[in-house]
């Protein structure tokens, strides 16, 4: 199969999973469910589950049993970029080509909606993670909820809004991205792959690739936002710099990084020899991310 179709059809399958995940009540909080889903379901490249699936196939095919967990992947994230839009941290007026969750339902709903997202992320890995035999699901989901918390996500997104008192190197700034950004595509990595039982030298070599991937997807980020179009990325370009933001090109010209964005990729990509042909799909998606437009 080839790597388009291959990515179409795990995105398919998480969005029909996601589709179903909130169940739309007639009670008196039903505006939850709609500003959740509202965001959830706005489509978004769905690259964490993905990764996920993508780690997870190359050593089971019971894809399955996998999906609530690689979803919980797009839930966390989801939340990150709701609560990342609200005019406390980057005050941004529109995501995913509509106008961002707060702007829609109103900051109080938005910080709840993330919140909720949150929230029913854990409630479907736990679900989840009952009828699983063995440790390996308790074991994901740490990895998980390890990577969305201070030594992760939160963490990267602090030092994020304290700005230039926190990253004065690319040193720091490398840092603060990995957290941020890479820790969860990390964790959509290692977890999919402990899910399915994997080794710790097989982990391992995943965990490298996922990191210099996530480097890889920070930078072109940080391009995107000065070379990019509103139409294209779906919410305002220049975001950045209107914020003040220390970015890789506060260091680097867009050449030296993109240069980078290649390094990067082909240790990624070093990193799966091991696994040969199997890993074709990571190898594809690595490339896939240095030429994205959004
Ligand atoms: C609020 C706790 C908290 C954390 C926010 C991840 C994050 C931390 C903020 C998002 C801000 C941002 C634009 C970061 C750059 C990298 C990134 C996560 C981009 C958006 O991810 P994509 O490109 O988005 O995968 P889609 O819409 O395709 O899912």
């Amino acid at each position: 199969m080839e790597f388009k179709e291959w990515f179409k059809e795990k995105v398919s399958i998480v969005d029909e999973y996601l589709g179903q995940i909130i169940e739309v009540k007639e009670n008196p909080q039903k505006i939850i469910y709609q500003a959740v889903n509202y965001s959830l379901l706005s489509g978004g490249k769905r690259l964490r589950p993905v990764l996920f699936l993508g780690a997870y196939e190359l050593f089971s095919d019971d894809l399955k049993k996998a999906l609530p967990f690689a979803c919980i992947m797009e839930m966390i994230h989801t939340y990150s970029l709701i609560h990342d839009d609200l005019p406390a941290m980057d005050n941004d007026d529109y995501r995913r080509g509509k106008l961002s969750n707060h702007k829609k339902f109103g900051e109080a709903r938005a910080i709840l909606a993330g919140d909720a997202l949150l929230n029913k992320a854990f409630e479907t890995g736990l679900d989840a993670a009952i009828n699983f035999k063995g440790m390996n699901a308790i074991k994901a989901l740490k990895l998980i909820a390890d990577s969305s918390g201070t030594e992760g996500m939160i963490g990267g997104q602090v030092i994020d809004i304290d700005g230039e008192n926190k990253i004065s190197s690319i040193e720091d700034l490398k840092y603060m991205y990995s957290l941020k950004t890479g820790a969860i595509i990390k964790s959509s990595v290692t977890a999919g792959a402990t899910l399915a039982g994997a080794t710790e030298n097989e982990i391992k070599l995943l965990e490298n690739y996922a990191e210099k991937i996530g480097i890889a997807f920070q930078i072109v980020d940080d391009i995107l936002d000065v070379t990019s179009t509103q139409e294209k990325l779906g919410k305002l370009i220049g975001s950045d710099a209107a914020n003040n933001k220390t970015t890789y090109l506060t260091f680097k010209s867009i050449d030296e990084a993109r240069k980078d964005v290649e390094k990067y990729t082909e240790e990624a990509i070093k990193s799966l020899s091991l696994f040969g042909n199997r890993a074709i799909y990571l190898i594809e998606l690595a490339k896939y991310l240095t030429s994205r437009e959004n």
